[in-house]
């Protein structure tokens, strides 16, 4: 069989060429990456889980890129040194590969390895740095070391976030200002229908839903600039629900939080106690937008409707 003694030292050799060639590219293209691109990758390193978020896009580029290479390795030596014109096809391929079984054991040993070794970094990186700036609910069960957390609630409504500040008095603004190295828990609520809090620089997204208390923490490393986006579909204006907040110096904050606590102080007489999460009801029927948490209902709120009372409106034997 003089075929197979050719077939034989030819496969040996093109699987070493693969091999090394690929071994290269993929020791010139890694690092390549990490110290080139790897800094400038989404979301940044404004937070702590901002950075985190930032390193497990750098580590899965870290671990496609040789797989990526090795496709393209195999394919362009396939076209160059397999084409029929120089009678490679039938030697290597075809029913032999089929009963290969370092082939068979080689792939199914190397996708279980990358999958679980994938899942395993994952669940090690949402577990400890406390959730990776995602909403975990009302009850987090991962949470952060830090003995001094600086609560922030999030309203959302349609179509704008507002931000209320519990621990200096309640004070309800339009204005995201957050303190530099710090540990904040996001509160994000809703007064209407599903929104969602996604601060793209932080790192932070929770969903804001109503009469629900969603919390997501993170610490600030940076001072900067921070593009805020409703992140689920909330009706017409969706897409222009979006503001700015800044991560700003502890003293600059603190000045700031003072003082405003003091200049809308009167404001916040008028605001509904602050609560972790606000039952929403006939909003605007009284001009404003917030729930006045009367249950059920105000007066106002039954839009003009005199000659139905309150009581007898929401009363099921009348
Ligand atoms: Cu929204």
């Amino acid at each position: 069989m003089p075929d197979d003694a050719v077939a034989a030292p030819r496969e040996r050799r093109d699987g070493l060429r693969l091999l090394i060639t690929w071994f290269i590219a993929t020791a010139v293209a890694d690092p390549l990456y990490w110290f080139l691109a790897g800094p400038h990758m989404p979301p940044g390193d404004m937070t702590s889980s901002a950075q985190g978020a930032q390193l497990d896009i750098n580590v899965l580029f870290l671990a496609a890129i040789p797989v990526v290479l090795g496709v393209w390795i195999y394919y362009g030596y396939a076209i160059i040194f397999w084409r029929a014109s120089r009678g490679g096809t039938d030697l290597i391929g075809g029913p032999k590969a089929r009963g290969n079984l370092k082939i068979q054991v080689g792939w199914i040993g190397t996708t279980t390895v990358v999958v679980l070794a994938a899942f395993v970094y994952g669940t090690v990186e949402l577990i400890v740095p406390a959730g990776a700036g995602g909403g975990e609910g009302p009850q987090p069960i991962w949470t952060p070391h830090s003995k001094t957390i600086l609560p922030i609630q999030v309203i959302a409504q349609q179509w704008k976030f507002t931000y209320r500040y519990p621990t200096y008095g309640g004070f309800e603004t339009d204005q995201l200002m957050i303190p530099d190295h710090t540990t904040v828990a996001f509160h994000v609520t809703s007064l209407d229908v599903i929104h969602d809090f996604w601060a793209y620089q932080l790192g932070v997204k929770a969903d804001a839903n109503p009469d629900s208390d969603d919390v997501a923490f993170t610490t600030t490393q940076t001072m900067g600039l921070v593009t805020v986006r409703c992140d689920e579909l909330c009706g017409i204006w969706h897409g222009a629900m979006y503001d700015y907040g800044h991560v700003v110096s502890k003293a600059t904050f603190q000045k700031w939080a003072t003082s405003t606590e003091v200049k809308l102080a009167s404001a916040t007489k008028l605001l509904p106690p602050f609560s972790w999460s606000y039952v929403p009801d006939a909003n605007g029927a009284d001009g404003g937008y917030y729930p006045d948490n009367v249950v059920p209902y105000s007066n106002e709120e039954t839009y003009g409707a005199t000659t139905v009372s309150t009581k007898t409106a929401l009363s099921p034997t009348s």
